[in-house]
């Protein structure tokens, strides 16, 4: 396949409810989009990139100004490219995952549907359908928190994930194991909000029976979650950390994490996250799926990756509804408690170019090859 050009979108996306993490308020989502032409067809892939760098080093801003300056010009300067080779062809450049698994994606896309398969075909899923959890931000009182986790469970989502930071923990944990029983999956994370002083306190959250605490510690710190993790009950699970198989594997053999959750951005990219899956099945690491309040087109692409056998746990792979009005693909809706995997060629879904252009917060960027 060649590389003819790559567009570089930003859209506006208004969030249905603003998102409190340990890291700040979200009231409004800007997603970078990249889009592909090829001699074979288009493709897209979406960045997961926030507008600021605080969940991690990576923002729009940034990932704009690498995809220009450098992986793009990298990928238009080769005679042809295959999805498969995008990584090794941009590994030159230091980190900006976030970044290579956009284009990734985009290309990936592209590739698949010249092929007729589907990215659940492409990456070895076994489900035709995944289970779904959601993460519920940090409220403004507890009566105001378990009115959205009461809608959320009538909604039908499986698995509850509560954001959590020092002075906003204990109490709604217990609040919220307390409105729905002692079977159902609850679970809490901090991203990265606490440290190694905080054990004593975070030893208490054992008592509400949680199948994991996710991301404590800052995401350099392995060795300091592998202390929390000798020193309570409760499952420790990695995420900000997370950037690599190697550094999965690893993780896995200090004992700093006995579960994981694979985000394709992070790790820079869903070739990647297959295989971070298939190092944890083979040391019996249960893995789930993270999100990044995606649209439709990172949200398809994270259902086909939770269809592997490996994702035993229910992802942050929520309906379209939990955070958008108007999705860019056709929304997804829960059913049962779980999502579709799509099974058209690609990610599957069609873009809504036209929301696309209405939403977009600046020019879309056409970056093609330059002869010197
Ligand atoms: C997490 N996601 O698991 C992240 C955190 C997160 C669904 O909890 C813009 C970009 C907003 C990235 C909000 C969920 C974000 C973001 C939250 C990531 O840690
Ligand atoms: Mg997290």
């Amino acid at each position: 396949m060649r590389l003819d050009a790559v567009e570089v979108h930003l859209v506006g996306m208004p969030l249905v409810r603003s998102f409190e993490t340990s890291f700040g308020v979200q009231t409004e989502r800007a997603v970078l989009l990249v889009r592909v032409l090829t001699d074979e067809g288009e493709g897209w892939g979406e960045c997961v990139a926030g507008t600021d760098p605080v969940y991690s080093s990576e923002y729009v801003g940034a990932v704009a100004g690498v995809i220009r300056d450098y992986l793009a010009p990298t990928l238009l300067g080769l005679e042809s490219i295959t999805a498969a080779g995008v990584d090794g062809a941009l590994r030159y450049v230091v980190g900006h995952r976030m970044a290579k698994a956009a284009l990734e994606a985009a290309v990936l896309d592209a590739e698949s549907r010249a092929a007729g398969v589907s990215f659940g075909a492409v990456f070895g899923a076994t489900r035709t359908s995944v289970e779904c959890g959601v993460s519920v931000g940090i409220a403004p009182s507890i009566d105001a928190l378990l009115d959205e986790v009461c809608g959320y469970v009538d909604a039908g989502y499986r698995r509850i994930k509560l954001k959590i930071k020092p002075g906003w923990d204990l109490e709604p944990v217990a609040a919220v194991r307390a409105l729905l029983g002692a079977d159902a999956l609850l679970q809490v994370d901090a991203n990265t909000a606490y440290t190694l002083a905080d054990v004593d306190h975070l030893r208490r959250l054992d008592d509400f029976g949680l199948v994991l605490i996710e991301q404590p510690f800052v995401e350099e710190d392995v060795a300091a979650h592998a202390v929390l993790a000798r020193a309570i009950s409760t499952p420790v699970c990695l995420d900000e950390s997370i950037v690599s198989t190697a550094v999965a594997v690893d993780a896995i053999d200090r004992g700093a994490t006995s579960i994981v959750n694979i985000k394709a951005g992070r790790v820079g990219g869903y070739l990647e996250a297959v295989r971070i899956h298939d190092a944890c099945v083979e040391r019996g690491v249960p893995v789930w799926c993270g999100g990044m309040l995606e649209t439709g087109i990172g949200r398809a692409a994270n259902v086909a990756l939770a269809a592997l056998p490996g994702f035993t746990l229910p992802g942050d792979t929520s309906a379209s509804d939990r955070y958008y009005a108007d999705d860019l693909t056709e929304p997804f809706v829960l059913r049962d408690g779980h999502l579709d995997v799509p099974t058209t060629p690609g990610f599957g879904l069609e873009v809504r170019t036209d929301l696309v252009r209405a939403w977009a917060l600046r020019e879309p960027e056409t970056l093609v090859h330059r002869r010197h």
